[in-house]
């Protein structure tokens, strides 16, 4: 077992730690207090192809595989969670359409993203009020008028809505028929009867957009379909089985950011007459710190490297997924009581990173849903 990465891939960590440090924290905090989207930093990530990471060769992409990517977000992640958000979903929102496109399909949507003179993102609008962690229960719905589909709902917590240039929108052509009758279309943002709705205000996350879309009348044409009628729910858990290490992999990069104001404060904090890395209570919470990151990225390597191999890695990605976030709301959550009072403050980068790490434990499936995919596994094993 051989555990250095390739000449390669440290060549591209260092690349992306560089961009995190040059480009992400300057602004992170910025962004952070507006709440704001920036288009100018997720354009050089997109420059870079960061945002389209997955994307094969033949359409303009980089082609890298799930284990460079989880590098790619680990960096990211330590860089600015807001801003990595932008950019890593925005590689699983077109897992779909690698999973699933037609030739012709991807050939359009997929150069889009890797148009070098315009950086572009795209949308997984699976989402609704009504359906979050039961994903079957969705209620926009698709009827088929001749050519095309006509499509009305509401989507909600769309990570990109509203910046998104095209969108993987999940509706149900036969709500009787549950799972089975969810078919996935890809919808260009300009489509006539497309709107988006309340733009989010929310605790951490916050220079990512995250969006309500609306649907009223929507007309799609049938050849927007990916996969076929009832198709779906199962383009919609393939994308996740194999976007949640990369997830697992945000909240790696976020604890390690933590992880390191934590231990430089602890050195340089003196309190009875010594740095309070010298009080045996905080040194040992820092030594399970450090534990913690390495095994949650350990983690998040195997799941990535099954994926790659072609094995079914549904059991490790959501251990992946739900470790390296776990770990880091935990070791967020050490790093703020490590500064006391000064963690809980504005003027420390420990108070976003403990906002941060909170919707990690809930995107892309909650770390619940994750225990139940996972155990599911186990009873079929
Ligand atoms: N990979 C591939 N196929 C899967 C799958 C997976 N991880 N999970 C389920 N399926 C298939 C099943 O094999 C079943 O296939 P058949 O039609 O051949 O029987 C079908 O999908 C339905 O499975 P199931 O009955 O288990 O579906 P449920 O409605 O009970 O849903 C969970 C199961 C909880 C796994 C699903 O609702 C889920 O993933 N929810 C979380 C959604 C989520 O992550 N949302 C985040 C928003 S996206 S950013």
């Amino acid at each position: 077992m051989d555990f250095s990465l390739t000449p390669e891939q440290k060549a591209l960590q260092e690349t992306v730690h560089e961009f995190a440090e040059k480009e992400m924290r300057p602004v992170s905090r910025e962004l952070d207090e507006k709440g704001q989207f920036s288009w100018e930093i997720v354009g050089k990530a997109a420059r870079l192809g960061l945002t389209c990471s997955g994307v094969p060769e033949e359409y303009g992409g980089p082609g890298l595989g799930s284990l460079d990517n989880v590098i790619i977000v680990e960096e990211l992640g330590w860089g600015c969670v807001g801003i990595a958000s932008a950019i890593a979903l925005n590689n699983i929102a077109i897992l779909p359409v690698l999973l699933a496109g037609t030739e012709e399909q991807k050939k359009r949507y997929l150069t889009r993203l890797t148009d070098p003179d315009r950086p572009r993102l795209c949308a997984f609008a699976l989402t609704e009020p009504e359906a979050g962690s039961d994903a079957a229960s969705l209620k926009t719905r698709a009827s088929r008028q001749g050519d095309h589909y006509v499509i009305n709902g509401n989507k909600c917590f769309i990570t990109n809505g509203g910046v998104a240039d095209f969108y993987t929108v999940f509706a149900t052509v036969d709500p009787s028929k549950k799972h089975a009758g969810i078919t996935a279309f890809m919808v260009d943002a300009d489509t006539p009867g497309f709107s988006v709705g309340k733009i989010e205000h929310k605790m951490g996350m916050r220079a990512s957009q995250t969006a309500e879309l609306i649907f009223t009348d929507m007309r799609v044409p049938a050849e927007n379909l990916l996969r076929g009628e009832g198709q779906g729910f199962y383009v919609a858990m393939e994308t996740l089985d194999i976007s949640r290490p990369g997830v697992g992999a945000l909240g790696v990069g976020l604890a390690r950011a933590a992880f390191e104001e934590a231990l430089s404060y602890a050195k340089q904090r003196v309190q009875f007459g010594k740095p309070i890395i010298r009080q045996q209570a905080v040194a040992f919470m820092l030594a399970d710190m450090a534990t913690k990151i390495e095994y949650a990225r350990l983690l998040c390597y195997k799941a990535a490297w099954m994926i790659d191999q072609g094995m079914n890695a549904i059991k490790e990605s959501s251990m992946a997924k739900y470790v390296g976030t776990d770990v880091a709301m935990e070791v967020c959550t050490d790093a703020v009581q490590i500064h006391g009072g000064y963690g809980y403050m504005k003027d420390y980068l420990v108070e976003k990173f403990f906002r941060d790490a909170k919707i990690l434990q809930i995107v892309e499936g909650t770390n619940q849903i994750q225990r139940l995919v996972l155990s599911t596994q186990l009873m079929a094993d």
